[in-house]
């Protein structure tokens, strides 16, 4: 009697970071690929980054890239975990050795909103009156913002969804700027009293999406996550990200974008602003999506020679210095 030994398929283990917003996201991914492999076993594990333990500091001024998927990456080279979720506007867009951007899910609305307090509910960004105090903590909504607004002020928030609601609903903050899919994920979609639209200030490279990263060599998972791809939304995003890994660009630096897809044409409008508002370097491409990198790079060079190389110069000089 022959027999034969099969071996049990592996545990996936998912890596998320332990935040709110993170835990939705990665429990979402989770059922899914439970649903579509039922007899699959998927677990999730959560690890602390640095960017969750550093809550007092503007996100521009701690800068390094990487801030919330470092640990994550390690658990992954050490064998640890399978794959990591990440909100795709988070994960660099140069990725450690041995890992890839293994899937990219549907896009949620990737525009940002503006969360008001409450005394000024019958009120616009457009109305809000002078001297109106913006919380933000980027450098992408504050220059495109400070470039229509000048007359607001804006200043520096952290912490967590929660937590920047309590200060704009406690008076310290009249508005602020927040990602609709964020809020949306978190149930706070209610909270969107506006949403902003492209030609005030262009979105994140990347926003409302999900970025799945793995191991490179790791085919058993790359295939089970092809469930999961959302193939426009990952056309578009791959020509985002080109554009922003061209631009040398990180999460300190105000580059916005957006994009298009019309059948097989994309369409990708980027912009690097100056963070005083003064100056901003917009600029738009279109193609083929399947040539969707290729324009990403191709929009980030022409945008260098219209003025975007002297901003980026004095802005990575100033990141020097600090
Ligand atoms: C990055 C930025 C911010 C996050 C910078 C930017 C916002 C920082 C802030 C790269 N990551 O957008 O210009 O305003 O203090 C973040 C959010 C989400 C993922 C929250 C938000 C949810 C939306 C998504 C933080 N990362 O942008 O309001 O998953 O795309």
């Amino acid at each position: 009697m022959s027999s034969t030994v099969i071996s049990p398929a592996r545990t996936i283990r998912i890596g998320s970071r332990k935040s709110q917003l993170a835990l939705i996201q990665t429990y979402w991914v989770q059922e899914q690929l439970q649903k579509h492999y039922p007899d699959r076993q998927f677990e999730v594990q959560t690890m602390s980054t640095q960017g969750d333990k550093i809550l007092d500091v503007a996100l521009s001024k701690i800068g390094d890239k990487g801030l919330f998927t470092k640990e994550l990456e390690l658990g992954m080279l050490n064998n640890e975990i399978d794959f990591a979720v990440h909100s795709l506007k988070d994960l660099p867009t140069r990725l450690p050795e041995g890992l890839v951007l293994g899937c990219v899910t549907e896009r949620e609305n990737p525009a940002d909103a503006l969360v008001i307090h409450e005394k000024h509910r019958d009120k616009q960004l457009n109305t809000l009156p002078e001297g109106a105090i913006i919380g933000t903590s980027s450098l992408r909504r504050l220059a495109q913002l400070r470039h229509h607004f000048p007359h607001f002020t804006f200043k520096d928030i952290r912490g967590n969804l929660n937590t920047r609601l309590a200060k704009l609903d406690g008076g310290e903050y009249d508005a602020l700027i927040l990602a609709v899919a964020g809020l949306q994920r978190l149930g706070m979609g209610d909270r969107i009293h506006q949403v902003i639209p492209p030609d005030l200030s262009l979105h994140a490279v990347g926003q409302g999406a999900l970025g799945i990263e793995c191991r490179a060599d790791d085919t058993e998972v790359l295939e089970l996550l092809k469930a999961l791809e959302h193939t426009p939304t990952a056309q578009r995003c791959y020509a985002e990200r080109s554009f922003l890994r061209e631009l040398e660009g990180g999460c300190q630096v105000p580059i916005g974008v957006n994009t298009h897809l019309e059948g097989d044409t994309l369409t990708l409008t980027g912009i690097v602003a100056s963070v005083d508002g003064q100056r901003l370097v917009k600029d738009m491409i279109a193609g083929k999506a399947s040539d969707a990198e290729q324009l990403g790079i191709e929009l980030a060079q022409r945008l260098r020679q219209q003025g975007a190389q002297e901003i980026l110069a004095e802005i990575f000089a100033q990141i020097e210095r600090n």
